[in-house]
């Protein structure tokens, strides 16, 4: 029946009815909604408008090596391209490359993948069609501990890249998340590889949901994409390049600085919760204050009841609003 409805879907250029399909299939509303809900957390980009029907958007929003090249205008980020149709994880594939030696800047990206990571052994949803599943290898001259910051730096980039594109300015939820209206529309993992205390390289991965209409039933309370937000689907190439633009040009502000005092502005304006009560969860114990920005190193300070100021690093906590997962 998946197969069927694709078919129909794809041969309309308009809406087919809810009715059309029950009549054709000699199946139920809702076994024809339940397959639709399912096609919809594959990747099927399929519109569905009350009194009108289903539709199937069209997908000339197509990933590939040279459409994503014929994005990438130039800078540090996107020097080198390399992508998959499918893959494990795009930061798997970045390390591997980076091991082999690849530069600083290369650019990997997948339609799909199939293990997409998130921090601590948790998963990332990567369908095909819908999503922006990328990781960049730097290899920035800092220490270790300062390799953290990097996040932040990528959350600036990437926030900024869809600015650019769509004229909506996502919210940084400290320290990997972006997020709009309340829900994540993008999470950033950063790994890093050190030898005799120097970092050999860091892969920053970076997990956008563009074109994503519907999410597995467990994400759907706290994702959401930008053809969620903005009621439009994007072409996702260009939103790339002006990642990819964005983030080289906030990477050499922080080289050049080594740490974030340049971008601290920057980042206190785009970050959610901003002066506002915040929970953070530490493996210790959790605690409440009021959220007053970044330092200089990236770490977050949250005011507390007696007025001294936590510097909180990122790792092994997270920070909640009191409404919920922002
Ligand atoms: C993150 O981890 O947010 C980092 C995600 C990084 C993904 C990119 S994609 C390209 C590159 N290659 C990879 O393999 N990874 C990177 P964390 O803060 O631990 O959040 C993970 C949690 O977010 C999961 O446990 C889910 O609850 C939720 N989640 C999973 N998939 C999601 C999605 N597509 N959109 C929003 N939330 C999602």
């Amino acid at each position: 029946m998946k197969a069927e409805i694709i078919k129909m879907l794809k041969e309309r250029d308009g809406y087919v009815s809810g009715q059309e399909l029950c009549g054709r299939l000699g199946v139920s509303r809702t076994a024809v909604w339940k397959v639709i809900k399912q096609l919809q957390t594959e990747g099927y980009g399929i519109e569905a408008v009350r009194n009108k029907g289903y539709h199937l958007a069209d997908m000339t929003d197509v990933l590939s090596e040279a459409e994503i090249r014929s994005c990438i205008e130039g800078g540090p980020v996107g020097s080198r391209v390399v992508y998959y149709e499918e893959t494990d994880s795009t930061n798997t594939r970045a390390k591997a490359l980076a091991e082999e030696g690849a530069e600083e800047g290369t650019l990997v990206v997948a339609e799909r993948q199939n293990a997409g990571k998130g921090r601590r052994g948790r998963g990332w949803s990567s369908p095909p069609g819908s999503g922006i599943w990328m990781s960049m290898v730097l290899r920035p001259d800092i220490e270790p501990s300062h390799a953290s910051m990097v996040t932040l730096v990528a959350a600036l980039g990437v926030s900024e890249g869809i600015f650019q594109v769509t004229g909506i300015m996502p919210q940084i939820k400290w320290p990997n998340d972006l997020v709009l209206s309340g829900k994540k529309i993008c999470g950033i993992l950063t790994e890093m590889t050190t030898e005799l205390d120097a970092v050999q390289y860091v892969v920053v991965g970076m997990g956008t949901n563009v074109n994503t209409t519907g999410f597995p039933e467990e994400l759907e309370k706290k994702a959401s994409s930008l053809y969620l937000e903005s009621g439009k689907l994007w072409k996702r190439g260009p939103l790339i390049g002006a990642m990819a633009r964005a983030l080289g040009e906030y990477y050499e502000i922080f080289m050049d600085a080594k740490d974030l005092s340049p971008l601290k502005e920057t980042y206190e304006k785009r970050l959610a919760n901003l002066n506002r009560q915040v929970t953070v969860l530490a493996p210790k114990g959790s605690y409440g204050g009021i959220c007053r920005g970044i330092d200089s190193q990236g770490e977050l300070l949250v005011e507390l009841e007696d007025g001294t100021v936590s510097r909180v690093i990122s790792g092994e906590v997270s920070v909640r609003g009191i409404y919920g997962y922002v």
